[in-house]
């Protein structure tokens, strides 16, 4: 196999699992504790905006807890960024601000992030304080309808041009920290397979572990540094 050129590395909450963030789908993750119908969807907003703001403060106000920092995965991963000379872009499902604070530049939050707020009328994009309910108008147009810039389901990931075009000159795919269970994400392995080399690094195997060439189960903080030495 020769090195590969290009890569693509997607992350998934399992990579912020050991910096204190809980995962999704783990007995101890968020959705086994609040529905997804609740919080995560345009209408859920829709019908209980209060609702939504609060379960999403309450995850903006864990990022400030000193006890939350970025891991040695995600310092792996912002270190093979820096040196890496080919084409390299991290796509990451987590809304948690860990990747961007282990300095990683050529970084894509496909799923928005809980540091942002986001207008309703004009789209603007803007830094969030603690509880969104506190921000100010919105910077361009005045507009005091802010909401989380996060996707909720049924809702078009942000950046799928590029992430496109990332797979599509790929040579190497790795799937860190997902449990494959969410789309469009959950398909990238399956459009890059054959054409690049594919590995899974999990705590254990995912929805799409078929479609790996090679999978390592452990923790994150073990898995990645090993993987980027
Ligand atoms: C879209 C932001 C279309 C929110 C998220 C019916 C109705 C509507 C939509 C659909 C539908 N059926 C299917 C869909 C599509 C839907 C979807 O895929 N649903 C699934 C549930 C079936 N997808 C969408 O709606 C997407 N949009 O399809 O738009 C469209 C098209 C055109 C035009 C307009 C629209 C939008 C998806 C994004 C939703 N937002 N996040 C928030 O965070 O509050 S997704 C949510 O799941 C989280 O962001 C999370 O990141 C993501 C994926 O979860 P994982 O990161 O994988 O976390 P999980 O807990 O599942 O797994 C953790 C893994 O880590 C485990 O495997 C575990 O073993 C491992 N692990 C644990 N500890 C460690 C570890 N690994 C290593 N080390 C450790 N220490
Ligand atoms: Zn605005």
């Amino acid at each position: 196999m020769t090195a590969p050129r290009n890569i693509v590395v997607l992350t998934g909450a399992g990579i912020s699992r050991e910096s204190g963030l809980h995962t999704f789908r783990d007995p101890d993750g968020i959705w086994q504790r609040v529905r997804i119908e609740d919080v995560a969807t345009p209408e859920a907003f829709a019908r209980d905006p209060a609702r939504v703001q609060a379960f999403y403060d309450a995850r903006r106000a864990q990022l400030r807890d000193p006890a939350v920092q970025p891991n040695a995965a995600h310092r792996a991963l912002a270190e093979l960024d820096r040196r890496w000379p080919g084409e390299f872009l991290l796509v990451t499902q987590n809304v948690d601000d860990l990747h961007g604070r282990a300095g990683a530049r050529r970084l894509l939050p496909m799923h928005g992030e809980l540091a942002k707020a986001r207008c309703l009328r004009c789209d603007t994009v803007q830094a969030s304080p603690p509880r969104l309910g506190d921000a100010p108008p919105c910077a361009a147009c005045g507009a005091a309808a802010l909401r989380p810039h996060i996707v909720w389901f049924g809702e078009m990931p942000l950046g799928m041009e590029r992430i496109d075009a990332a797979l599509a000159a790929c040579d190497l795919f790795v799937s860190i920290g997902t449990s494959g269970n969410v789309y469009p994400a959950a398909g990238f392995v399956a459009e890059v397979r054959g054409r690049a080399r594919t590995l899974e690094l999990n705590l254990e195997p995912s929805e799409g572990t078929r479609f790996f060439d090679e999978a390592r189960h452990g923790p994150a903080t073990a898995l990645v540094p090993e993987f980027v030495a």
